[in-house]
């Protein structure tokens, strides 16, 4: 399925600007404020000169299987670079693992990712335990260099490896009853030590839930990598969701059970602070959070002399994508 390009045009892969370079010689991109490209060169090849800072992992053989054949494919925009690759798998959001920034880069490697398995059940015609490797058979690999907004009013350009949800959607044929979806993480106290503290206020299971229009948009991603690589443990590994238009907390990490339903689900932020945390939580810089404004944001990495602020943008810069999703709503009643 195609992403919907908004005028501007192609966005070539020298256009995008990978880490070492940003680095280096602070090239940005020029060229239309958002565009896509799907430039057919394998990125296996690729992602080691792409990515060099990168630690290698080892990857099961499915993942290298699809590495080989993935589609380049960039929505990026204008002068924006990537993330550098320690500040996204250091400064992390996974309370499974305790409340501060570090404490994901420091546990994450407790959870054992391999083997994984994902319950999909239901209002669907196939719902089963599936392997990733069941799940992504048909799928193809592609990148997609999205913004990540989280509700702290902080935010990255990741460069994700993953397939569309929708594509894994239809291969399940969920019933005309399913209406929303839920996405759940693993919970396993031996392995998360954020979920054994006492001070943790939130119920496990993590949950999150898109409607089923949402979870079908082409921007929605499956990640099952970043960086030309596998995804690390800090980062949702083995499986997680990105939905770049909304709040980071809806981009559910380590996924265990999906589940097509009837109703909307509660999700675990909103069932903390209902007034402080929708279902929607799309980013819009017109609606604050109660404690504090949502109109400009930090992009990452900042330093005391260059905070590097900037201005919050509708749906996070994908408005012209997923505007229409939301046509009829009050976006300030269903926040
Ligand atoms: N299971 C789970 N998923 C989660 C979270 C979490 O605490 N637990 N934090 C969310 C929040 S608030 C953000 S901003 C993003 C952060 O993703 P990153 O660490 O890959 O940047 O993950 C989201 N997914
Ligand atoms: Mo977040």
């Amino acid at each position: 399925m195609l992403i919907r390009i908004p005028a501007g045009g192609d966005c070539h892969e020298s256009e995008v600007t990978p880490e070492a370079i940003y680095r280096s010689r602070r090239r940005f991109i020029q060229g239309a404020a958002l565009a896509g490209a799907a430039v057919g060169v394998p990125l296996l090849a690729r992602a080691a000169e792409q990515y060099p800072g990168v630690p290698a992992s080892p990857a099961p053989p499915w993942f290298v299987g699809k590495l080989g054949d993935a589609r380049w494919r960039a929505v990026v925009a204008q002068g924006e670079a990537i993330t550098p690759y320690a500040d996204a798998t250091q400064y992390n959001n996974f309370y499974e693992f305790g409340p501060n920034k570090g404490d994901p880069a420091r546990y994450a490697a407790e959870l054992k990712v391999e083997p994984w398995t994902v319950l999909v059940d239901g209002e669907v015609e196939k719902p089963g335990r599936y392997s990733l490797d069941d799940l992504f058979a048909e799928g193809q690999l592609e990148e997609r260099i999205y913004r990540l907004r989280c509700v702290e009013a902080w935010s990255m350009v990741i460069p994700w490896l993953g397939f569309p949800l929708a594509d894994l959607v239809q291969m399940v044929r969920p019933l005309s009853a399913a209406k929303f979806v839920r996405f759940e993480t693993a919970y396993r106290p031996d392995e998360m030590r954020g979920t054994r503290s006492s001070f943790a206020l939130i119920d496990w299971p993590y949950v999150e839930g898109l409607r089923m229009d949402e979870a079908m948009h082409p921007l929605s991603l499956l990640a099952v990598g970043m960086y030309g690589r596998m995804l690390p443990n800090q980062n949702g590994a083995p499986l997680r969701l990105v939905v770049p238009w909304k709040y980071g907390f809806k981009s559910i990490k380590s996924i265990v059970r999906i589940s097509f339903v009837r109703e909307q689900p509660r999700t675990t932020w909103q069932s903390m602070a209902p007034e402080e945390y929708g279902f929607y939580a799309n980013v819009n810089p017109q609606v604050s959070h109660p404690r504090w404004s949502q109109a400009r944001e930090r992009r990452l990495p900042g330093s005391l002399f260059s905070p590097n602020v900037r201005d919050t943008l509708l749906f996070n810069g994908y408005a012209d994508q997923v505007a229409d999703l939301y046509a009829s709503m009050d976006l300030t009643k269903d926040y």
